[in-house]
């Protein structure tokens, strides 16, 4: 835990990129968002290095050189803590910590800390501790000798045993028990989430800090939390959207006025593994979701790699192939008109809003509309003769293109999405 919050440790910043990787690699903007990752955690950045090279250096990750002119500026300006870009193994963080003489942290291990501070509910907090101690499993130093007093005696220390395979050992029955926990945090969710199945399910996916919470509030009037900062969100939180039928205009398509509307936590390049397999709990509601908006800061001059970023997480999820909708967001910051004409014509299924501003946001819900009335299907039903309450129901739910009256019962042809579907052929069982 790098415990910057209250005193602001003075902080450098590290990265290194191979040479081979030039093309895709932008150093800048990489060092940009490293940034306003440790600002996040609240570290006083004052320099960045970078260094490119063939390959990356077994024993230091940077060159020797690199690394003892960083451990000079670190003595002379008093830096208590420098952040790497790259994953570091074990022996690169021994090695570094030998020669920088000051605290040395990963990205991953940066990305676990502010999801440790931001994790407010039960389920989020389980799966921070879950991923945090997977991470050190691999890199346990001395640092941990006093787990089996933190921990209160589950094991104790067998004879000939090291301090250091008590403690794996330690971290290891407790990763089985949180494991256990959330999956019966899990069930809980399964149960009541059943209910929420006869629903058509849309969640707001994207990389952090995109406005995925500001489009939600707008939509629904939530009051979820928004702050420009990375991470904001660690929780799911699921609102109703109620969608206005218009019944007179003559449009006869029909979708269920109501729909749930999910935001979830979102994604950064490089998010740790071990993250996305704690966070699987919560990631769920997006597998399950009928639809996905995409939410995409326009504003950001890497917003395309960020979509890829997205689109790869989802895949490593299991929660690609959905139908997608691409919301361009924060619109009001850019001023370039050539952005958004690109934007429009390259992507599909592309709206640009702001969310902050409120302005566009109705073509999002017009979007929802058109993809909820693309998986219409037709289907036909029979009612008993005098069950006509449930005929106008049809009407309400369907587009009904045929009723015939027989000897014993009405024959309807109807045309609907799945979830109506299954709740008229309910109501006619
Ligand atoms: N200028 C501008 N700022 C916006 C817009 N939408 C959101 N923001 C700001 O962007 C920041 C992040 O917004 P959030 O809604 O918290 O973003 P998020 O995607 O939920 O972020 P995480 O939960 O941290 O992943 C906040 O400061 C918002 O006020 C917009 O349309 N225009
Ligand atoms: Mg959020």
């Amino acid at each position: 835990m790098i415990n910057t919050r209250k005193d602001s440790e003075k902080t450098v910043l590290v990265c290194y990129s191979s040479r081979k990787d030039k093309k895709h690699f932008h150093y800048e903007e990489t060092l940009e968002e490293l940034k306003f990752l440790a600002e996040t955690a609240g570290a006083d950045v004052v320099k960045a290095f970078y260094q490119e090279k063939d390959t990356f250096d077994v024993r230091f990750m940077i060159g020797k050189g690199k690394a003892e002119e960083i451990s000079e500026y670190v003595t002379e300006n008093d830096i208590s803590l420098v952040i790497f870009e790259n994953e570091l193994s074990y022996t690169q963080l021994r090695n570094l910590e030998q020669k920088i003489k000051c605290k040395i942290i990963d990205k991953s291990k940066l990305i676990l800390d502010i999801f440790a501070s931001n994790a407010r509910t039960a389920q989020a907090k389980l799966q921070v501790e879950l991923a945090q101690l997977e991470y050190s499993l691999p890199r346990l130093t001395r640092q941990w000798t006093h787990l089996s007093k933190q921990f209160g005696g589950i094991g104790t220390k067998g004879p000939g045993e090291t301090q250091i395979e008590t403690d794996r050992r330690l971290i290891k029955t407790r990763i089985s028990v949180l494991k256990e926990k959330l999956l019966k945090v899990d069930e809980q969710r399964k149960t009541q989430s059943k209910d929420r199945k006869k629903f058509f399910r849309i969640s707001l996916v994207g990389y952090t800090n995109a406005g995925k919470s500001t489009l939600l509030n707008v939509l629904t009037g939530a009051n979820v939390y928004v702050e420009n900062k990375l991470f904001a969100t660690l929780d799911t939180s699921t609102r109703s959207l109620e969608l206005d039928v218009n019944e007179k205009s003559g449009d006869l398509s029909r979708y269920p006025k109501k729909v749930l509307l999910s935001d979830t936590v979102g994604f950064i390049k490089n998010l740790p593994h071990d993250l996305i397999e704690s966070f699987k709990s919560t990631l769920s509601e997006v597998v399950d979701s009928d639809l996905l908006l995409h939410v995409i800061d326009l504003s950001n001059h890497n917003f395309e790699e960020q979509m890829e970023v997205v689109k790869s997480t989802l895949e490593e999820i299991h929660a690609s192939g959905k139908s997608v909708i691409n919301v361009f967001n924060k619109a009001d910051l850019v001023k370039d008109t050539d952005v958004i004409n690109h934007v429009k014509t390259k992507f599909k299924n592309a709206v640009v809003i702001s969310a902050q501003k409120g302005l566009n946001v109705n073509a999002v819900i017009e979007k929802i509309k058109e993809e909820l009335n693309k998986n219409n299907i037709e289907k036909t039903i029979r009612l008993k003769a005098d069950e006509h309450k449930k005929l106008s129901a049809i009407y309400k739910l369907a587009e009904v293109s045929n009723v015939k009256y027989l000897k014993n019962s009405i024959k309807v042809t109807l045309k609907t999405n799945d979830k109506n579907i299954s709740y008229i052929e309910k109501l006619t069982e």
